[in-house]
């Protein structure tokens, strides 16, 4: 008889221990899915903006709304600087002081845009290169 009361208890946690495993399985499931949504309940999008190792920026003008962000990733093996601004004839950066990214080797650089306009942009390192691009903001 008391054998049967064991099994019954090991039953019993083996039951209370999968509906536990099942709760955190769906909350790591809720995380990973809020984590992949770079779409607020506001409806502002995260553009992407590759900056390449052949000195460009894909796609290098790029139309958003109001609100939207743009996620410059590096995706060469080249170090780009994406740099708010534009560039004057004789081939020298003129920074707006919106953004500036700073030298990176890797990973990416994002910013929010609240106004609209159209924002020239150009990387600090390769603009003989004739590495420039531009947002619109609609
Ligand atoms: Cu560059």
């Amino acid at each position: 008889m008391k054998k049967v009361v064991i099994i019954l208890n090991i039953v019993v946690l083996l039951v209370i221990f999968s509906f536990y495993g099942c709760g955190i399985a769906d909350q790591t499931n809720s995380g990973s899915g809020s984590d992949s949504s770079t779409t607020p309940s506001s409806g502002a999008t995260t553009h992407i903006v590759e900056m390449t190792g052949n000195y460009e920026f894909v796609p290098s003008s790029l139309t958003i709304k109001q609100g939207d962000s743009v996620k410059w990733v590096v995706s060469g093996i080249k170090a780009h600087e994406v740099a708010s601004g534009t560039v004057s004839e004789e081939g020298k950066g003129i920074p707006d002081g919106l953004w500036d990214s700073g030298k990176m080797a890797s990973g990416s650089f994002a910013y929010t845009f609240n106004s609209t306009g159209t924002f020239p942009y150009y990387c600090n390192m390769h603009i003989d290169q004739g590495m420039i691009g531009a947002i619109t903001v609609e």
